[in-house]
């Protein structure tokens, strides 16, 4: 027997302990997450065709149950708002799944932390935003997102991610990590260490306004990238948020950020061609239209304010996580070549620096739309 069906095997085994509905006909690699393992099982119900599996990178997400806590308080309170008020359209939340023994998790002989979630039947998602529908959907999806679980105290939910967002603190990692790491300079490289110190005090600017009090602790979703919101096949309308796992405190504009520099870049995030990424200000004038529709009514003066600095901030952010996992050897993200995370970095400087040159214009669609 071969290693890989060994793998296959072991897979069904695993898919089977979450398979309350059907048995596993087959499981397959899924989607395209940087941290998690993430597997479509196929069941041969006609209730519930298929479900999500997932291997839990423990190495980050140092525990994991926390996060099937916060899943639960998270999907539960929604589940009673939309009970209470229904939407007019399509709306769904990810379910946990429970094992046979009806625990929200499975820990296989190796050890390691498995879980489960449903599949949004009839629905699919991007890597790159297809049109300004889309991108107004979005937009809607994270405002729905924020608009859900604005009654809930931030303090329901555990931090499953010390640390996650706090650009500082990417800084100090960075840091650290250039200073015991013989760096190979190359053109691509000095560029991206240029880039980083000349932006070292910029770093501090969401976390300086948290601190003062500007900006408020709130739930976030912390990776609403493009790809991480369905669409309905049929009506190409958003009908869900996934990826719950890092739904925790933090500020909205960590996430209005990261939404932004993902729906914003047009070339998408894994390109090489970096001439070709820019910050698309149409698309972002789109993901806010449709964000601001459903949140206008929690946002305060100086949400606002800040709105501009998430968007550069975090594109910066990610370009600074990447370069410092470059350094490190390719420790946090998963990576295709060594060169990947230098690569994925120079894309986000670049979209960071085409975010900085149409500063007045973004700052105006902002304003033009408050
Ligand atoms: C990681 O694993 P994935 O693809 O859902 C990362 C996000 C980044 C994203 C970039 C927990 O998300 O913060 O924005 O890669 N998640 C974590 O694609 O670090
Ligand atoms: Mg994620």
């Amino acid at each position: 027997m071969t290693s890989t069906t060994q793998v296959a095997e072991n897979l069904v085994t695993i898919a089977d302990q979450f398979a309350l509905q059907g048995k596993v006909r087959s499981v397959a690699a899924f989607g395209s997450g940087n941290i998690n393992d993430t597997f479509l099982v196929t069941l041969d119900s006609v209730i519930k065709s298929h479900f999500v599996l997932q291997r839990i990178n423990t190495q980050v997400f140092r525990q994991p149950q926390l996060i099937m806590q916060n899943m639960r308080i998270y999907s539960d309170h929604v589940y009673q708002r939309l009970q209470h008020a229904p939407l007019n359209r399509r709306w769904e939340v990810p379910r946990v799944l429970s094992t046979q023994d009806s625990q929200d998790y499975y820990i296989n002989a190796d050890g390691c932390f498995w879980r489960a979630i449903s599949y949004i039947q009839g629905s699919q998602s991007f890597d790159t935003m297809q049109n300004i529908e889309y991108a107004k959907e979005i937009g809607y999806a994270l405002g729905m997102f924020h608009n859900l679980i604005s009654d809930l105290p931030p303090e329901k939910l555990a931090d499953t991610l010390v640390g996650f967002h706090i650009t500082p603190l990417y800084l100090r990692h960075y840091e650290e990590v250039l200073a015991k790491t013989k760096v190979q300079p190359s053109p691509e490289v000095n560029y991206c260490l240029q880039f980083v110190s000349d932006r070292t005090s910029f770093a501090h600017i969401l976390e300086n306004a948290k601190a003062e009090g500007k900006l408020p602790l709130r739930l976030m979703h912390g990776d609403p990238k493009i790809n991480n919101v369905m669409f309905d096949t049929q009506t190409q309308k958003a009908v869900s948020v996934i990826d719950l796992d890092t739904v925790k405190p933090g500020l909205v504009h960590y996430d209005i950020g990261d939404c932004l520099r993902s729906g914003c870049n047009p070339a998408g995030e894994e390109t090489e061609q970096w001439d070709s990424v820019y910050f698309d200000t149409d698309l972002c004038q789109g993901i806010l239209q449709g964000y601001l529709a459903v949140a206008k009514a929690f946002l305060t003066e100086n949400d606002y304010a800040y709105m501009y600095d998430g968007i550069r901030l975090i594109a910066f952010e990610l370009g600074l996580r990447f370069f410092a996992d470059y350094l490190a050897g390719n420790v946090y993200f998963k990576v295709k070549h060594p060169e990947h995370n230098l690569a994925r970095a120079i894309v986000q400087f670049k979209l960071t620096e085409s975010i900085e040159s149409q500063e007045t214009q973004i700052r105006k669609i902002i304003q033009d739309m408050k």
